[in-house]
């Protein structure tokens, strides 16, 4: 077929249509209908033009990727400075800045001022320049005044209109904003990385960093980066609205992505509670950010205040405290666990991050010690991001003194001095001395006391290595032949404490067959297994007579939890522990055993945010016992979510995989029904 007027206008008439289905998923996060769609007629347009070469534009949704690599990036001068921000710290802070600028522009106190808040993005800051539309030249801050030109690797990534939708832009348009990696997509590239044999990036900024710095932009093209857009630079031939707010919303109705986060507060008073509030949901969202930008929202007033040096004075960074710090690995030690694993750690020069001071890192076991190649005396790394665990990400090799040695795993532990074996297959290195090594007595006594497990209140760790070290107890049964003086005479320990801590280890005597079970630190056998246990065999001596193949019977059993079972319960201590234990009157219910179907067996539940009128774990012990499973996470496999109040990507993520959500009244009815 001969190109003609009808075929460019079938051309653009599909690359229009795919470009509105781009900004629906990329941008507003809403695709309106499924990928195969898209896909259908991205094909359909990716096959005409491959008939018609000749009629193919540089934007259409084609081409964004396909050039050939780069030998080097050109540097591109900025005509605006790309500015930095101020940072605030505080409170007190954000209230100076909020004076000086009251003072600058000589506003009286009853005039509010405005200010539009918007996450700030922990990414790549670029600039897009449009003309007529047509996006035209991407490049990199730089160090302000001269970028990088990265045009080929920006047309890349999806949320970037290769061309503006609608109508009303500015012949010329400079937008300005951070490109970054969404949480998951850097989960998964670390994941890939580390399937390959491949150094993992250090944290998303860093991919993102990487991925832009790609000569070949069919590299950052595998990468998802998205980008969002939080200021113009360049506005020639057009207006734009007068306050922050209105130009976002209306860069938003051109194609570009905006944070769906941006609010518009007054003064530093409404600053400081939007800050608050998204602290508190800072790991929920999708992407990381390092805190909150705040910027006066009338332009007017942006441009009596100017700006200094290289940061307007009309907008600040307010941090939140540093997620990552550097600091000296003073020794790396060995830890040895409940079950005898043992647990290489790194002693750390305190140091502040994540709003705590950290002095330990776990370094979890030797593969990772090899992986990092941590040394005493490194500079390291360390990140602690939310109420996550203080993580060591990477050693500072150029830091690293001349006179350190690679870590050995020792060949006797470091508390017993029996000797360490490591199964070929197992990563974790344990001591074979079982409870005659005094680490797993004081662990294996932490656990049994524990809150979930015989919920003793008041024997503290502190008290349980005091009490092993003295040998006043080997195993559980002592707990309960302690007598007022012994416990009295132990530090920090007065008469008062003693007859308390006395009266709850009576009380711990009488509990559940769940709660016993889960107290014997069988390995793999957490709170959830031993209920499962408890309610398949309905008494201790039908668990412990189970063989393997019985007890795989039981829901989620696996052969090789059964396997600890069966050797654990074979264990003639252990059975004397447990003589003793009853002999010393620990008691309990037998579980009356119902192998009628469970209403809710074979289903998986997930509690999310805040029950208000039951304890979560009351709702889990009640769904436990109607036989659903209660996981932490949504899948395609959840069967129901339970949302209260502050639910985030949980429920999100339940409502894209269209599955029932109820409220914590719905799940009480329904508790209530079953259990009449
Ligand atoms: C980030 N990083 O999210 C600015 N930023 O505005 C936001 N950065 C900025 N605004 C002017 N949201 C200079 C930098």
């Amino acid at each position: 077929m001969k190109p003609d007027t009808s075929m460019t206008q079938l051309l653009e008439q599909l690359r229009d249509q795919l470009r509105h289905y781009n900004y629906q998923y990329y941008v507003l996060d809403d695709p309106q209908v499924p990928d195969a769609e898209y896909d259908r007629a991205f094909r359909q347009l990716k096959a005409l033009e491959d008939e018609h070469p000749e009629l193919i534009t540089s934007d259409s949704p084609t081409q964004r990727v396909g050039a050939e690599p780069l030998a080097a990036f050109t540097q591109v001068r900025h005509e605006m400075p790309m500015l930095s921000l101020d940072n605030a710290f505080s409170a007190d802070d954000m209230y100076s800045f909020e004076k000086r600028l009251r003072d600058r522009l000589k506003l009286s106190d009853e005039i509010p001022l405005e200010f539009a808040c918007e996450p700030k993005l922990d990414g790549i800051a670029v600039s897009l320049l449009y003309e007529n539309g047509q996006l035209i030249r991407g490049a990199t801050r730089g160090d302000g005044s001269t970028g990088e030109d990265i045009t080929l690797n920006v047309r890349t990534v999806e949320s970037i209109p290769l061309r503006l939708i609608g109508s009303g832009y500015p012949e010329r348009l400079e937008v300005r904003g951070e490109i970054y990696m969404p949480r998951r997509s850097f989960t998964r590239l670390n994941e890939e990385a580390l399937k390959r044999g491949d150094k993992p990036f250090v944290n998303p900024r860093n991919a993102a960093a990487g991925s832009l710095r790609q000569l070949d932009p069919k590299i950052t093209a595998q990468r998802s980066l998205e980008m969002c857009c939080y200021s113009v630079g360049i506005v020639s031939g057009g207006e734009l609205p007068n306050s922050h707010e209105a130009i976002l919303r209306k860069l938003a109705t051109w194609g570009l992505k905006i944070n769906a986060e941006m609010a518009v507060v007054q003064g530093a008073e409404g600053c400081l509670e939007y800050f608050e509030a998204l602290s508190v949901r800072r790991n929920q969202l999708a992407y990381e950010i390092d805190g909150i930008v705040f910027k006066v929202n009338d332009i007017e007033l942006q441009q009596r205040l100017g700006f200094v040096s290289r940061a307007p004075r009309w907008a600040i960074a307010h941090k939140f405290p540093a997620q990552e710090e550097i600091t000296i690995v003073n020794a790396i030690e060995f830890q040895v666990g409940r079950t005898g694993a043992i647990t290489p750690v790194a002693r750390l020069e305190p140091v502040f991050v994540g709003g705590v001071t950290v002095s330990n890192a776990t370094l979890h076991n030797m593969d990772e010690v090899e992986r990092l190649d941590i040394r005493a005396g490194d500079s390291v790394i360390i990140r602690r991001a939310g109420d996550v665990i203080p993580q060591v990400v990477s050693v500072v090799l150029e830091r690293r003194p001349a006179d350190t040695e690679a870590v050995q795993l020792p060949q006797r532990c470091p508390v017993c001095d029996s000797e360490i074996i490591r199964v070929d297959s197992e990563a974790v290195a344990r001591c074979s001395g079982g409870l005659s090594c005094a680490a797993q007595r004081k662990e294996a006594l932490k656990h049994y006391v524990s809150r979930k497990a015989m919920d003793i209140d008041g024997l503290g760790e502190k008290l349980i290595d005091g009490l092993v070290e003295k040998e006043l107890v080997h195993s559980p049964a002592d707990l309960y032949r302690l007598h007022h003086l012994q416990l009295a005479s132990m530090e920090r320990m007065g008469d008062k404490s003693a007859a308390k801590l006395l009266q709850s280890i009576e009380k711990s005597k009488a509990t559940e067959l769940a709660n016993f079970i889960y107290a014997l630190g069988i390995r793999e056998v957490g709170e959830a297994t031993a209920r499962t246990l408890a309610m398949h065999f309905g008494s201790l001596e039908a668990v412990m007579s189970a063989d393997e193949e019985q007890l795989q019977a039981a829901p989620d059993i696996g052969p090789i939890v059964a396997q600890y079972i069966v050797s654990f319960f074979h264990q003639v201590h252990n059975r004397e522990v447990i003589e003793a234990l009853r002999a010393a009157g620990v008691h309990w219910q037998d579980v009356e055993v119902d192998h009628h179907e469970l209403p809710l067996a074979g289903q998986t539940w997930v509690l999310t945010g805040t029950l208000e009128q039951m304890p979560r774990s009351e709702a889990k012990k009640q769904l436990l016992a109607l036989g659903a499973k209660v996981a932490g996470s949504v899948s395609k496999k959840t069967d129901c979510v339970v949302a209260g109040p502050g639910a985030g990507s949980k429920l999100q993520k339940a409502e894209e995989l269209n599955i029932p959500v109820m409220d914590e009244q719905q799940l009480i009815a329904l508790l209530a029904e079953y259990n009449q």
